[in-house]
């Protein structure tokens, strides 16, 4: 467990109050683990920017009866063997499919990769969620 460290900070008050707020609302008991969550998404954004490490998920919805975008779907996924860890593949209906491809590395490498099934033809939807790796 991390050592806890104790900082003073200089707020407008309006800033403050409204903060609390909003922190309320979303249930956080403690001013400290709303302020903790948002130093760290700052830091997963930063990393996640500048090609530092960074772990997550993309999410690709398609039609599977698109076999040329299958073949495709796999070669990239073979290119990028190094960022993608893990894959999870749900048939949603008849027509669909949903795949959840579990990343982890250089962010650089999985905003190429994000990029690439964004932009593939026969895609309806991708999307990235970003996180930490410690
Ligand atoms: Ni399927």
């Amino acid at each position: 467990m991390a050592e806890i460290v104790r900082f003073g900070v200089s707020l407008d008050k309006d800033l403050l109050t409204e903060f609390d707020s909003k922190i309320a609302e979303e249930g956080y008991e403690t001013r400290s683990k709303a302020v903790g969550d948002l130093l760290k998404k700052y830091i997963i954004e930063k990393d996640f920017a500048s090609g530092g490490n960074v772990a997550g998920a993309i999410t690709i919805l398609y039609d599977h009866h698109n076999k040329d975008l299958l073949a495709s779907l796999l070669d990239i996924q073979h290119d990028y063997h190094d960022a993608v860890i893990s894959i999870q593949h749900i048939h949603l209906d008849h027509d669909n499919c949903l795949e959840i491809l579990a990343v982890r590395g250089n962010s650089n490498s999985i905003k190429k990769l994000y990029t690439s099934l964004k932009t593939m033809k026969g895609i309806k939807h991708t999307s990235v969620n970003i996180t930490g790796t410690k």
